[in-house]
């Protein structure tokens, strides 16, 4: 391969000699050199093969014990000024962050090689696609991003002698925590990621340049980058309404993107067309409506409570050409997980690679464990993944884990009471990233952990999207996992959220009816085509309460987290809070 790109070609070098790696590999994206990486990692003991005959073209990895979820704590975002980077971020100096993460890459790579990973962020030579350099010592990396990204020489000639490209630079290192840092220059295009080998904080193509960086670049361009599904529901008309949905992480984004429809609708003609489920780049067209496209060219996707029954897409998509990070390696080399298909394996090898029986209450699966596969591969999957302009969005759906409080599902009044809704939206943690799980936190637009710069500055960007469009897509709140008072689930969720989707659809057509509440449109029973669902009685009713004592409490908790950003927090946001406190009085 010649490289004509100068700058890269230097700045490969200046790497390699602060990482000091044996060798450097130029990687192409052929099938041929796919092989030949598995074959040495096979040798290495960094990834096992899986039953052939079985699971073509799969493989399985463990990372290490400590290396299992995202650590936002070791998160930073690296700007000059400390306030762009906001209160809700972590935050150091770019000089002390390069000082420390140089100290950290020094002679990381000694005795390894080197992968230069060319990769592009959406289809190679779309106008609106992104490309990053990813220089890493772990072959997992390279053949996650294989599927997760396009990669190879197509992007390399797309970069030319001179193309803009984000500078990424990962060492799994010793993987200490203790030394383990994932830092963010949004101002050099740069990420230094080191210490790890898990997903998210290694597969820099992903939460790294497409949400930190991608969400300082469109404040800056005016365009959205977002922790967002992008799905079509396709109704008995033939009629595609396309929605982008965010949740937090592990909140069922991959499982709504690419959802079947419950018997009756399915009856009715609906069906479901997945363009994305974890990230959106959403742009203003000339037609003053928002479109929407997915950078990603796979799913890394939540294993356990994956099965036939909750996904039977995922279930089809992951049969062959599939990485399984961190599940249980059956005896027959397949694998398995916790609400996976049935039976329940005798035995096995653990995530941790003990011996495993069932009936312990050892999990044989991390409950973060995941896989990584190319989203061609599942039946739903859109012919527009390719589409250079995306799909057009006519509804923005937000919603986290709430066992109480929110309901089922509402409207916001406005495009700014949408941002209102969007920017309080709260969710219980979720084994995706390290703490205590369970716990409530404020989660705006389930960016917390994924916005570039001062979360003040976003809700404005928001505000000032509403404003340059002709047509805002309406927005929405859900919420799948209320509880009762055993704390099991009112909602089936899963395939029947689809009764909610046709609800958000019809209501962007203007056709179904609504009540008017304090926070929001609320369905009436009757809105929603119920048929074949049999809840118990009383069930929707509780899906649907507005509790106005549990929300006056909740209003306190709004102020307490907007107070944070002081005097840079859009007047508006506090507009809408004093109009929601005067509709609950
Ligand atoms: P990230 O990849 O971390 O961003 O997660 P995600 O938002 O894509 O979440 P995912 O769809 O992987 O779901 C996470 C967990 O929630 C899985 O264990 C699912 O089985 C479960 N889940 C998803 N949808 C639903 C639902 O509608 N109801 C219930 N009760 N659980 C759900
Ligand atoms: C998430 O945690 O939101 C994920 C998985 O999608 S990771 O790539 O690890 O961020
Ligand atoms: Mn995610």
């Amino acid at each position: 391969m010649i490289i004509k790109h100068k700058k890269l070609l230097s700045w490969v070098k200046e790497m390699a000699a602060l990482c000091k790696p044996d060798k450097i590999v130029w990687i192409d994206g052929t099938e041929e050199e796919k092989r030949r990486l598995e074959q040495e990692a096979f040798r290495t003991g960094e990834l096992i093969e899986l039953n052939q005959e079985k699971l073509p073209g799969c493989v399985y990895h463990r990372t290490s014990p400590t290396d299992v979820a995202r650590t936002e704590h070791l998160t930073f975002i690296c700007t000059k000024k400390k306030s762009d980077a906001g209160p809700t971020n972590n935050w150091m100096s770019p000089k002390e962050a390069f000082e420390k993460g140089r100290q950290l890459f020094k002679n990381s790579m000694v005795g390894r090689t080197m992968y230069v990973i060319p990769f592009s962020m959406g289809p190679v030579g779309s106008a609106f696609s992104k490309i990053g350099i990813e220089l890493t010592d772990s072959i997992y990396v390279v053949l996650n991003m294989r599927i997760m990204t396009r990669i190879g020489s197509a992007v390399l000639e797309r970069l030319g002698k001179d193309g803009e490209f984000t500078k990424g630079l990962h060492s799994k290192a010793d993987l200490d925590p203790n030394r383990r840092l994932i830092l963010h220059f949004p101002e050099e295009n740069t990420i230094w990621s080191v210490g790890s080998g898990y997903g998210g904080n290694v597969l820099l193509g992903k939460k790294c340049l497409s949400l930190r960086l991608g969400s300082f670049l469109g404040n800056k361009e005016g365009w959205l980058a977002e922790h967002m599904l992008i799905m079509g529901i396709e109704d008995p008309s033939g009629y595609i309404g396309y929605i982008a949905a965010a949740f937090p992480s592990a909140c069922g984004k991959t499982n709504l993107a690419m959802l079947i429809p419950p018997e009756g609708l399915k009856k009715k003609g609906y069906r479901i067309w997945t363009v994305g489920d974890d990230i959106a780049w959403m742009r203003i067209d000339t037609d003053g409506q928002l479109w929407a496209v997915n950078p990603e060219a796979g799913f890394f996707g939540v294993a356990p409570g994956t099965n036939s029954k909750t996904n039977p897409n995922m279930m089809a998509a992951i049969r062959s050409n599939t990485i399984y990070t961190n599940v249980l390696l059956k005896m027959d080399k397949t694998v398995w997980w916790e609400g996976g298909d049935p039976p329940v394996p005798d035995e096995g090898i653990d995530w941790q690679g003990r011996p495993w029986r069932p009936g312990t209450d050892v999990l044989s699966s991390h409950p973060n464990s995941r896989f990584t596969v190319p989203a061609r591969q599942c039946p739903s999957i859109t012919n527009r993944m390719e589409h250079h302009h995306g799909v057009p969005i006519s509804a923005i759906i937000f919603g986290g884990r709430r066992a109480r409080l929110a309901p089922l599902v509402y409207e916001a009044f406005t495009w700014r009471h949408g941002v209102y809704m969007g920017a309080t939206m709260a969710s219980e943690r979720t084994a995706a990233q390290y703490g205590k799980q369970g716990e409530v936190r404020r989660d705006p637009m389930a960016m917390l952990p994924f916005c570039g710069y001062n979360m003040a500055d976003y809700f404005k960007h928001w505000l000032q999207m509403g404003k340059r469009m002709a047509r805002p897509p309406k927005v929405f709140h859900v919420n799948w996992f209320r509880t009762d008072e055993n704390g099991d689930y009112l909602w089936p969720g899963f395939g029947e959220n689809l009764r909610v989707l046709e609800w958000v659809i019809d209501r962007c057509r203007a056709g179904v009816g609504a009540a008017e509440s304090p926070i929001g449109y609320v369905p009436r029973v009757e809105d929603l085509d119920l048929n074949g669902l049999n809840l118990p009685n009383g069930t929707m009713d509780k899906l649907l309460e507005i509790n106005k004592i549990e929300w006056k409490e909740e209003l306190k908790d709004h102020r307490e987290f907007f107070k944070m950003f002081g005097k840079r927090l859009p007047k508006e946001i506090w507009d809408e809070y004093r109009a929601l406190e005067k509709r609950l009085a």
